[in-house]
């Protein structure tokens, strides 16, 4: 997978865009719980970069989902990662995780999903149904769309869907389909509405919800994905649109804007649709995180200096040299996320998918495992964590995942170490090199 300056052309306009293998949407990676990704990285940028595979439960260590490894301009490093056979299936996605330019990178491109298949098989109504991969991705129009212009002004920026200006959706009469969109934006709140449709939310995060929600839009923040089912009205033309939202008085502002036309015809070269059956759901990974004990409480707080526009974790600015939280393997541990700013954030741990225990105090039922969640703005949300897997053992990171907020400080490191073998290996401290560099 080669990393380069690529020319991108974005419905009429013509940008110069960051992609892997000349993609702006990005290549789609298919793997089946047991496979191993070995993906051979070609860094051909003017910049460092690396890859990061997000929400997979994979080692953080070496040539593994190591997003403390740097691939300078002109050199390569070969990912190798094993996914475990119990891996829980889902839509995933890749991208940059440079810091300090994860936003611009990505916002130029560099990013693209991953599939581990399985999904359907545990929520069978969905097997026979056409499923649509649907990336949303922001480019920024205002910085004339060069590589290393600071994205802003948010407001000028343009929404597309696997990397294309407002392109057709087609259904016939009747049909139910299975949208699987995934939140590939740096900053961007994507609030999904479809004309005259409800959407039914059946996954979030690649896992299947155990309880699906009935909704008439829906909001994909950055980095979430959502499995939404959709049943076509009668033939017609409809709007699926990114309704305005905003992300709070000192936030960003984000405006109506037209995603895709979706047409719904009769195509008599194509199965007559069926009405959807009951949707059962069988996701043997989808448990609450167990409690008997809970090892450790930890409180993070997120918070910003409008003044200095520097964002904090901990009253702190990310250092990749410093361990900010060390973890022993074995720990259950319960973590409250404070917001204690004017807008939102969304936190995301690399390695350990959570359970969102209470958002604001008030105590959530369990529907699923999640890898993000909204930190709403002066409130607090707790999550437990099972930091239980061997696999994970290793330092990786823990962030907002508004990209803006990740880059000028609001991000921290933690390390998952066997109490076992505390000196085994520290994993991942590889700040830069290429092949030769380990
Ligand atoms: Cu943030």
């Amino acid at each position: 997978m080669v990393a380069a300056r690529t020319h991108v052309k974005l419905g009429d306009r013509e940008v110069e865009g960051a992609t892997y293998n000349g993609s702006y949407a990005g290549p789609v990676l298919r793997l089946k719980p047991g496979d191993t990704l070995r993906m051979h990285f070609v860094n051909q940028l003017p910049q460092m970069t690396n890859v990061h595979f997000h929400g997979l439960a994979v080692s953080p260590k070496g040539h593994g989902d190591n997003s403390m490894h740097m691939v300078k301009p002109g050199e390569t490093w070969d990912y190798v990662i094993p996914i475990p056979k119990d891996h829980p299936p889902g839509v995933y996605w890749f991208h940059t995780h440079g810091h300090d330019f994860a936003e611009r990178q990505l916002m130029g491109g560099l990013s693209g999903t991953l599939v581990i298949e399985g999904f359907q098989d545990e929520v069978p109504v969905t097997k026979p149904l056409v499923e649509h991969l649907l990336a949303l991705k922001e480019f920024s129009v205002g910085g004339g769309g060069r590589l290393n212009s600071v994205p802003k002004p948010l407001n000028g920026n343009l929404r597309t869907l696997n990397g294309q200006v407002d392109p057709e959706i087609v259904l016939q009469p009747g049909e139910t389909q299975l949208w699987r969109f995934s939140g590939q934006t740096a900053n961007g709140y994507v609030r999904l509405k479809l004309d005259g449709a409800k959407l039914t939310v059946i996954g979030r995060d690649a896992r299947p919800i155990l309880s699906p929600e009935v909704v008439s839009e829906v909001d994909v923040g950055p980095s979430e994905r959502v499995d939404v089912l959709v049943t076509a009205g009668p033939a017609g033309l409809y709007r699926l649109v990114a309704d305005k939202t905003a992300t709070g008085p000192i936030g960003d502002q984000f405006p109506k804007q037209e995603l895709a036309l979706v047409k719904v015809a009769a195509d008599p070269s194509r199965p007559e649709p069926q009405p959807l059956g009951p949707i059962q759901i069988f996701a043997p990974n989808q448990k609450p995180v167990p409690v008997e004990h809970i090892d450790e409480r930890r409180l993070v707080v997120f918070s910003e200096d409008p003044v200095t526009g520097l964002f904090f974790i901990n009253h702190q600015t990310f250092d990749p040299h410093r361990t900010d939280v060390r973890v022993p393997l074995g720990n259950v541990e319960e973590w409250t996320i404070r917001n204690s700013s004017e807008e939102l954030h969304v936190f995301h741990i690399h390695q350990v998918p959570f359970q969102v225990v209470s958002i604001n105090g008030v105590a959530q039922p369990f529907t699923g495992l999640r890898d993000t969640i909204d930190v709403p703005i002066h409130g607090e949300v707790t999550v437990r964590l099972a930091f239980t897997d061997p696999l994970i053992v290793g330092r990786f990171m823990f962030h907002c995942h508004i990209l803006e907020h990740e880059d000028k400080g609001m991000m921290a490191t933690i390390e998952v170490y066997d109490p076992k073998h505390p000196d085994a290996d520290k994993g991942g401290m590889i700040m830069a090199g290429g092949d030769h560099a380990h």
